[in-house]
């Protein structure tokens, strides 16, 4: 098929994309944005230098010292550009209430009129990149396709890092095979001889998302999950609602595989908001006193669980890289990701040594002077004189999962991983204790759906005020948060009807703090003893101690073996203060009347018991 549109572009199609609807679409697109060119990415190591070498010639990227992190780069973003941008987020199905209260809505036909006039021309001066991708192994039954459409040379060689992205894809597809349509442009458009800038995007942002006919739109944002669409945009938001039409699961849920010393290995899925430290959990190196244990990564973002014939869950990681937080990740907190930092990495809005290499806040020791992320000069003086971060406390890097020392042997495997246990974490200074099992699947999604967790730099807004934050899904569910509670009901339903076990259900918190503002559970490689408590629990060997809310470990019930930590300091992770669970509940019963339409009784049947038994 050749083509070109009126402007004289061509976007004559190579060989490998036999997929007349995509030509079309993208012909389409092509004649809305106005681009100067086409690329239709292949995913190839030659096209990846290409475009590496583009972004440093841009000014986009520094390419970093080869002898101290080979095939590395740095970006830094405008400072308007840090973040995901909830408050410009939304879901535009036809019928308000499909969106639900805890989302953004706008009525489709308005939204695309809105929409209209800024894609117009928007990519004028630009390349517009087709970019293929797979969420999920190649040919997985829990795999589905996308095309992003970017005009962002970053993007795409953020998304082969993030996803499977290449012509493969295309061999997949055929001549007709189903695709999800994401159509992004930092919305800068270039008129002719205008010098561009190193970050190009726009004040006026939208990410928006047509639940009826799957697509996604992402303008003036060249950022994280507002612009590698295939992560929060399709495999949270888009995917939850194929996941609710389709009988499946999308969760924001990292994937980790533990090995007993004994060689039984068993599979969690454990969703934390943004910015709560899912990496390194997944990248977890069992502390002193676990000699044997073994954990290894299959995810560390997303999990897409489908049931299967035997009434197990199986879940695969959709994504193929990690988008992490790099400020707080160290030797001590997360020594396999420093190994995976090595080389081949993206780095965005991280310091830049004198020596060419990068730095952040709780990297280790201070340089004497670094270039922070805004460009200004930085020592340890000017930060004590002024609070100046040498790196934005949400900076990222991207990396391949392959990076990763841990990666479990079943990361790419496309029948996915069965589920033995499910954990919930919130961060919060108080009223949650760091560990409770749920008594039954029903508790256990109450549990889950009345989490509270204090925000975190991962979005823009207020930092550190208490959220509720359902599932650690409030700025993913792609529809009606009630409604999602209720699949989840319906999906423990079907397993239990097949006479499996179901998983268990945990909830954890590891954010404790006392008076003095510190943080009392040492966390990191030590919530391996909490871990290894579920398994037990798993295994029948520990009894715990049933409180209101479920059952919790008693002290003696935790292999201590390495760690210094009192029954003292254990009562004060695991202490239940009445008064303090009296205002939870209020506030639960808050979020209750915000979901009234379709919450399940189920849910509000518990609460009463749980009301029932704080009163006994
Ligand atoms: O949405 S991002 O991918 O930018 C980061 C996050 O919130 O986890
Ligand atoms: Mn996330």
């Amino acid at each position: 098929m050749n083509t070109s549109t009126q402007s004289g572009v061509d976007i004559q199609a190579p060989s490998f994309v036999q997929h007349p609807r995509i030509i079309s679409w993208v012909s389409d697109m092509v004649k809305l944005c106005k681009p100067s060119a086409v690329h239709w990415c292949d995913g190839s190591e030659q096209e990846y230098q290409f475009l590496c070498e583009l972004l440093v010639k841009a000014g986009t990227f520094k390419k970093l010292n080869p002898l101290l992190r080979p095939n590395s780069f740095l970006a830094c973003s405008d400072p308007s550009d840090v973040a995901r941008v909830e408050d410009r987020t939304f879901i535009c199905s036809k019928d308000k209430n499909e969106a639900g209260p805890t989302n953004n809505w706008m009525d489709p036909d308005q939204m695309r009129q809105t929409l209209q006039p800024l894609f117009e021309g928007c990519m004028k001066g630009r390349t517009l990149y087709v970019v293929p991708f797979s969420m999920g192994p190649l040919n997985s039954p829990i795999s589905h396709i996308g095309i992003e459409l970017s005009d962002s040379p970053y993007v795409a060689v953020n998304m082969r890092m993030m996803t499977r992205m290449g012509k493969a894809v295309y061999d997949v597809l055929g001549k007709e095979g189903e695709f999800v349509p994401c159509i992004h442009t930092v919305g800068a458009p270039l008129e002719t001889g205008e010098k561009d800038s190193n970050w190009p995007c726009n004040k006026t942002k939208y990410i928006v998302h047509y639940p009826e006919s799957r697509e996604i739109w992402s303008f003036g944002s060249g950022y994280g999950g507002n612009a590698l669409l295939g992560k929060k945009c399709f495999a949270l938001r888009i995917a939850s609602i194929m996941g609710h039409d389709e009988g499946w699961l999308a969760e924001h849920m990292l994937i980790l595989g533990v090995t007993s010393p004994e060689g039984k290995k068993y599979h969690v899925a454990a969703a934390f908001p943004s910015a709560c430290g899912k990496t390194n959990f997944a990248m977890l190196i069992p502390p002193k006193g676990f000699e044997g244990w073994r954990v290894t990564t299959i995810g560390d973002d997303i999990a897409w669980i489908k049931p299967g014939k035997d009434g197990r869950l199986y879940a695969i990681n959709p994504e193929a890289g990690y988008f992490g937080v790099a400020p707080g990740t160290n030797e001590k907190t997360n020594p396999n990701c420093m190994k995976s930092l090595t080389h081949d990495v993206i780095f965005t809005n991280v310091a830049l040594t004198d020596n060419g290499d990068v730095w952040w806040e709780g990297m280790g020791s201070d340089p004497e002077h670094c270039i922070d992320w805004q460009g200004k000069d930085w020592t340890p003086e000017i930060a004590k004189a002024t609070g100046a971060k040498a790196a934005h406390p949400n900076a990222r890097f991207t990396i391949s999962a392959t990076n990763n020392p841990a990666i479990d042997m079943a990361w790419d495997d496309p029948q996915g991983v069965a589920i033995d246990a499910f954990i919930f974490g919130g961060r919060r200074s108080n009223t949650v204790p760091l560990v409770t099992e749920a008594r039954d699947w029903v508790e256990g999604v109450y549990m889950a759906a009345t989490m509270g967790s204090e925000t975190t730099a991962a979005a823009t807004g207020a930092q550190g005020v208490v959220r509720r934050d359902p599932f650690a899904m409030i700025p993913f569910a792609g529809y009606n948060m009630s409604d999602y509670f209720q699949h989840w009901l319906d999906i423990g339903d079907k397993l239990a009807a097949t006479g499996a076990t179901l998983p268990k259900i945990f909830t954890t918190n590891w954010f404790t703090k006392d008076a003095d503002g510190k943080f009392v559970w040492p966390g990191y490689s030590e919530n391996m003893r909490v871990l290894k408590w579920m398994i037990d629990r798993l295994e029948g060997r520990a009894d715990g101690v049933e409180n209101v809310f479920g059952i919790s470990p008693s002290y003696s019930e935790i292999n201590w073996n390495g760690l210094n930590f009192t029954a003292k300091l254990f009562d004060q992770v695991t202490q239940f203060d009445k008064d303090l669970i009296v205002k939870e509940l209020k506030l639960h019963e808050e979020l209750f009347e915000q979901l009234a339409y379709h919450l399940p009784k189920e849910l509000t049947r518990t609460k009463v018991k749980l009301e029932e038994r704080l009163n006994a």
